[in-house]
């Protein structure tokens, strides 16, 4: 496969080379693209350098699958000229997600829905792709009447000047805020941009994307989602009421079966999910499970994963595996 990565100097580009090698995806060319600003650059893979081109060049370079993460413009613009071109994109920014003409998946969830016509397929937000590792199991057990989800997402979802602010303030220096308000120390209740609903764009992907994504729009959402200064992994407090009653056992057995799933959850040695031990893991972490005693058939529960892997890099890697293993690409 002659494989473009776009936005291959960024945070989760980046993440998206080292997840290929890892996997070993079958690389015959990797071409890198990035910005005018970065062309010429030279970028480490599997012990190899390879330079960085701009998008004008690898349009025309041929390519099977471009995986972009460069932001919702650069998709909107050059993702329908690859496909023009007869490349598959795989698209990590929220460009297309809801595009009923474009499909938004989590392989281990909704791969099915993918054919060969596919040009340009929508990876999920990363807050989402956790949500509904956990929850599609259950969901296909019990049936999902309402989620409340609050997150508690590090900065490097927002990119490295968010990581540099936050190393900025831990180190006392006076630097570029990507933040309104100091992160350090804090928690702002304020996730991307506010909609005119008075929820943030991060809350509304939470509420929508799960439906597409797991092929429901039955059960009712509701999120809030908070920045809080761990430099990486998303965690998340989820209530989820169900149609039918569960037992709590099945509920643990559930979710270990389910592939990318991992439950962390005994008390007596204090194992719970955390984002320093999510970190540069490709599992979601499931634990704190209790029924809330307060309403039937509902469960409390705390999921964390890595960000940008299983949130972003890992996923959209995952999808293009898939489209190589069913021959659709
Ligand atoms: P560059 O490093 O040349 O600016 P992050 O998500 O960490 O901010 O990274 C964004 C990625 O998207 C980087 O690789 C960046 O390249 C790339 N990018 C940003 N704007 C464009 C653009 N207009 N064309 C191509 N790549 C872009
Ligand atoms: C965050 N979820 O942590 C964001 C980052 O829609 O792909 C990814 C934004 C997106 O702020």
């Amino acid at each position: 496969m002659r494989v473009a990565v776009v936005g291959a100097t960024g945070m989760v580009g980046t993440v998206m080379l080292r997840v290929l090698a890892e996997r070993k995806f079958p690389i015959t060319e990797l071409i890198p693209v990035a910005s005018a600003r970065s062309a010429g650059k030279k970028l480490p893979y599997n012990g190899e350098e390879y330079t960085v081109v701009t998008l004008e060049d690898a349009v025309k370079m041929n390519v099977d699958i471009a995986l972009f993460s460069a932001g919702g413009d650069t998709s909107l613009e050059w993702a329908p000229k690859f496909a023009a071109a007869g490349t598959t994109v795989v698209d990590n920014s929220s460009a297309w997600r809801m595009d009923p003409t474009k499909k938004l998946v989590v392989p281990e969830i909704n791969g099915d829905v993918l054919t060969a016509e596919d040009k340009i397929i929508a990876n999920p937000n990363c807050s989402t792709i956790q949500l509904v590792m956990a929850l599609a199991p259950l969901h296909d057990k019990y049936k999902m009447k309402r989620l409340i989800i609050s997150t508690y997402q590090s900065v490097s979802g927002t990119g490295v000047k968010a990581v540099q602010q936050l190393d900025n303030e831990e180190a006392g220096v006076e630097g570029e805020m990507a933040y309104p308000h100091p992160i350090g120390r804090n928690a702002l209740p304020h996730c991307d941009i506010f909609m005119d609903n008075g929820y943030t764009k991060e809350e509304m992907k939470l509420v929508k994307e799960p439906k597409k994504i797991l092929g429901d729009d039955s059960f009712a959402v509701t999120a809030t989602a908070v920045r809080i200064p761990t430099a990486g992994g998303h965690s998340e407090s989820v209530n989820v009421e169900f149609e039918n009653d569960f037992d709590l056992d099945e509920v643990r057995q559930l979710l270990n079966d389910f592939p990318g799933v991992v439950v962390q959850d005994d008390l007596a040695t204090n194992t719970y999910p955390m984002p320093i031990y999510a970190n540069d893991k490709d599992e979601v972490f499931v634990g704190r499970l209790r029924r809330d005693e307060s309403l039937p058939n509902t469960l409390n529960m705390w999921i964390v994963a890595d960000n940008l892997r299983k949130g972003a890099a890992t996923n959209t890697v995952q999808i293009a595996e898939y489209l190589v293993e069913k021959e659709l690409v």
